[in-house]
Parts: structure tokens; C-alpha cells; sequence
């Protein structure tokens, strides 16, 4: 499979750095080396797993003191011959160092290239191979540890016991099949349906786990709504925690829509804060109105708030009927200064769903917010908590192919309550089979390996 070109990328960000990392691999990469790197010896006398250092030169000039690491086929990162340039991380330093590797005969790098070719000498799987690109891309600890778990090969090792429990209940169907009854081990219908449940209960146990996954990996909207003056802009800030919206005790003082970023028990969360929801007052405030309202249709999740000073509005009312169908949390705002109105008398009257969580608050001294903040991720968190023995999916590729294997299962298992549909049985087994082996890479279309690689940045 070895590729007979040599790549060279900068592996590092292009700009000012205390290190920048040329990175070489292929069949010369060594002699590349040599040709721009001098020290008291050649590379291609080295030892693989050695650091040398010396100069990268241009003819008689030198550019930079630096180490370079070998790496000898097949104990690298890519399967490849591979020598590591670490030089100051100026970006002329590395850019005149890539120059250099090109005119002695690498060439460019494409994004992922590194990865790919690691993936097609067999180092990693595909499922591995991606989660490089999602660990250099995780925003929270909880993602960061899902992908280094992948990339270390938790998901391949749990489908690849799938796929040899499936493979072998399929070769002992097949058998049933083709042979005479005495030729073969007997598979009981009893034992296929079985086999078929346990294969169908571990890839669903799996599948379920997506979405978490997702939501870890893209986050989720949530939006505030409420009447004006409720309290919106100050609970705005103090999920922040930090101020940014313009707070006033006029009511109707936001009149745009407003949107940032924070993390919610590591789920990045996107806040926009509206104007009230109202529908009289002037035009600027019905421009900002009408910005709340597509972002409510954007959201996942609206944060209704109320104002736990005063009774129930006509207001609060229309606001709580335009959030028909959305995921809701409810904030009893100004929760400091409740009067006579308990949960209860606030919460009753609104034509909301009745799981729909109820929270107190106080923008000003930030009480109830933590709990808000985690209230928000947990009403679109509809998994348990993380089960010990299976992985967390990640990646949306591997969800879909996922979900396709467990559909053909299911239809095995309704085909294998009727002795009619045998033939039909093992293709649906042998197509759930074909999508588990292309989570893993076995079987993908240059097509699909060129997408999933040409995502990732050059140099990975
Ligand atoms: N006592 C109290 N006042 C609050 C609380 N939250 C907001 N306010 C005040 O209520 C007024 C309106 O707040 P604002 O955030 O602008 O409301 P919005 O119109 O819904 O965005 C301001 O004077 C805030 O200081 C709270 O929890 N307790
Ligand atoms: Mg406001």
C-alpha cells in the first residue's frame, strides 16, 4: 500500500511560536533530510528513534539550528520513513525550511495526508484516523477525552467483537443454507434469534450514545424569551458571567438580538439574548421582535423566564404559547423579591408541558444560575448518564452507518420469525455487516476517504 512519493507540510500554526515542525514522510524522506541537514553524521545512518542536532542549510548558508527526529518505516506515526524538523517557530524559519524540502525533491503535502497514509499502511483504522482530526479540534475536556479514547481504539475494538459475532452467525446461517443438514452445525431458530437480539441490544446501546456525542461536539441554542423587563438581559450576563448585554429598568431596553458562547458541563452552549416578546410598541422594537422570534424557531431549547415579583401577565401568556413544541426551561426570575406568588400560582396557569423544568433565580446575585446553566444541557441530554462498557459515538459518519446496520438487523430479526425469508435474512445480515466495516474503513471508496481527509488541516 506504501506510497513511493515523499510529503513535507509544516505541522505546526504558521506564526511567531518557541517551535515550528517540519514534518517528512515516504520512501525518501531520510535523503530528503540529508540533502538540506547537517551534523556530525548523515540521517541515513541514524537509528530510528533518534534526535540529532545540527543546522538546515541553503548551499553554504545556514538557516536555523535544529533538531531533526527519524522515524524508520514501519514504526512511525505514518507506516512511513519519517524525519521531524523542529526549528524557531518563525514563520519564515519553517516556511524556508519547506522550501528547502520541496527543491530536494518532497512535495506538498494535501490536508490529511499524514493521517490518510497512516490509515492505508494499517497503523489505524479509519474510526481511529478521524478521531486524530476531532482530538486536535476538541473544545472541552469531556470531547477531548472521547476522541483520544477513539483514537486509542475503544469503538474499533467494541464493533470489531460485533462484527466477528455477526460474521459467524452469518457463515453459520449461510452453511444451513448451502448444505445438507448433516454436514453443517445445526443453527436453531431459537439460537439465531438469539444471536440476532444481542447483536440488535449492543449496536442500539451504541447508537444511543449519539447523541450525546453531538451534543458535545456541536453544542447546542438556547434562547431567552419573556416579557420585557423580566429579566432576560441580566440573566444574559450572568450565564456569561461577565457583562454584556445592556441591562435597564426600562422596560423594553434590548431591542436586537444578542449571541454568545459559554461552556455548560463542557457542551458549548450559544445564548442570544431578545428583545421581549411583545407585539405592540414602536418599529425599532418590532424590527428586534421579529429577530427573537426566528431565533426562537432556531434554538433547541428556550429559556422562558418570568418575573416572580409580580403576578402572571397577559404577556407572560402570549410569550408561553409561542413556545408550542420547543424544549423549554423556565426561570422564576427575581426569585429575591417574590411576593405572595408561590412556583405553583406562576408556574399553573401556562399551557406548558409538564415535565417542563422550573427553576429560581436571581440575575443579580447569580442564584439558580449554575443550576440553569446545567438544566439547559440536561433537557437535551435524553441519554443516561455515560454507561462504563460502551463508547461514546462522536463522529456523525459513523451515527449514520450505525444506524443503517442496526435498521438491516431489525429487518433480519422480523425476517427470522418466518422459515420463508432465509434468503433475505443473510443479505440484511451481510448489509449491516458492509456498513460496520466502513465505520473501521474497510471497503470505503476513495470518494469517501478523500472527504473525510480533506478535512483536516495540512501537516495532520
Ligand atoms: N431584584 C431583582 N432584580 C432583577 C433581577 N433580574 C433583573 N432584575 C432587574 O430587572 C430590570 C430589568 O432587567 P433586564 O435584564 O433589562 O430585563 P429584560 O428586559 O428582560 O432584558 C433591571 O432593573 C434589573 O436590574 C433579579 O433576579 N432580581
Ligand atoms: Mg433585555
Amino acid at each position: 500500500m506504501s506510497s513511493d512519493d515523499t510529503i513535507a507540510a509544516v505541522a505546526t500554526p504558521l506564526g511567531p511560536g518557541g517551535l515550528g515542525v517540519v514534518r517528512l514522510s515516504g520512501p525518501d524522506a531520510i535523503a530528503v533530510a540529508d540533502k538540506i541537514f547537517r551534523s556530525t553524521r548523515p540521517l541515513s545512518e541514524a537509528l530510528s528513534h533518534t534526535v540529532h542536532h545540527g543546522t538546515v542549510r541553503d548551499g553554504d548558508t545556514a538557516l536555523d539550528d535544529v533538531l531533526a527526529s527519524v522515524f524508520r518505516s514501519p514504526r512511525s506515526y505514518t507506516g512511513e520513513d519519517t524525519v521531524e524538523i523542529s526549528c524557531h517557530g518563525g514563520p519564515f524559519v519553517v516556511k524556508s525550511v519547506l522550501t528547502l524540502c520541496f527543491r530536494a525533491g518532497a512535495r506538498p503535502a494535501e490536508p490529511g495526508e499524514f493521517s490518510k497514509r497512516a490509515f492505508l499502511n494499517g497503523k489505524l483504522d479509519l474510526a481511529q484516523a478521524e478521531a486524530v482530526g476531532e482530538l486536535i479540534a476538541a473544545h472541552s475536556e469531556s470531547f477531548r477525552r472521547l476522541a483520544m479514547e477513539q483514537m486509542q481504539g475503544r469503538l474499533s475494538v467494541y464493533l470489531k467483537d460485533l462484527r466477528r459475532r455477526l460474521v459467524d452467525l452469518l457463515a453459520l446461517l449461510e452453511a444451513n443454507l448451502d448444505f445438507a443438514e448433516d454436514e453443517v452445525p445445526d443453527l436453531s431458530k431459537d439460537d439465531l434469534r438469539a444471536g440476532l437480539d444481542r447483536l440488535l441490544q449492543e449496536g442500539t446501546a451504541l447508537l444511543h450514545t449519539a447523541s450525546r456525542g453531538r451534543l458535545l461536539r456541536d453544542g447546542l441554542r438556547a434562547v431567552l424569551v419573556g416579557s420585557p423587563n423580566v429579566g432576560k438581559s441580566s440573566l444574559f450576563n450572568a450565564l456569561l458571567g461577565h457583562d454584556r448585554a445592556i441591562v435597564t429598568e426600562v422596560p423594553g431596553t434590548t431591542r436586537d438580538t444578542l449571541e454568545e458562547r459559554f461552556l455548560a458541563d463542557d457542551v458549548p452552549v450559544t445564548v442570544t439574548d431578545t428583545a421581549g416578546l411583545r407585539t405592540e410598541t414602536d418599529r425599532v422594537e418590532g424590527a428586534g421582535i421579529a429577530r427573537a422570534k426566528r431565533a426562537l424557531e432556531q434554538a433547541d431549547v428556550a429559556l422562558f423566564v418570568l418575573d416572580a415579583s409580580r403576578p402572571l401577565s397577559e404577556e407572560d401568556r402570549a410569550v408561553a404559547a409561542l413556545l408550542d413544541g420547543k424544549k423549554i426551561v423556565l426561570a422564576l426570575n427575581k426569585w429575591d423579591r417574590a411576593g405572595k406568588e408561590t412556583a405553583h400560582h406562576l408556574r399553573a396557569p401556562l399551557p406548558l408541558p409538564p415535565k417542563t423544568p422550573c427553576l429560581k433565580t436571581c440575575a443579580l446575585d447569580g442564584r439558580g444560575v449554575n443550576e440553569l446553566r446545567r438544566e439547559l444541557v440536561r433537557v437535551m441530554d435524553d441519554r443516561s448518564p455515560e454507561t462504563a462498557d460502551v463508547p461514546t459515538l462522536i463522529n456523525l459518519r459513523h451515527a449514520e452507518l450505525l444506524n443503517d446496520a442496526v435498521n438491516h438487523l431489525k429487518a433480519a430479526r422480523r425476517s427470522a420469525e418466518s422459515s420463508l425469508h432465509e434468503e433475505c435474512l443473510a443479505i440484511d445480515m451481510r448489509l449491516a455487516l458492509g456498513g460496520l466495516n466502513q465505520i473501521t474503513g474497510e471497503g470505503v471508496h476513495d470518494e469517501i476517504l478523500d472527504a473525510i481527509f480533506s478535512k483536516f488541516c495540512v501537516g495532520k
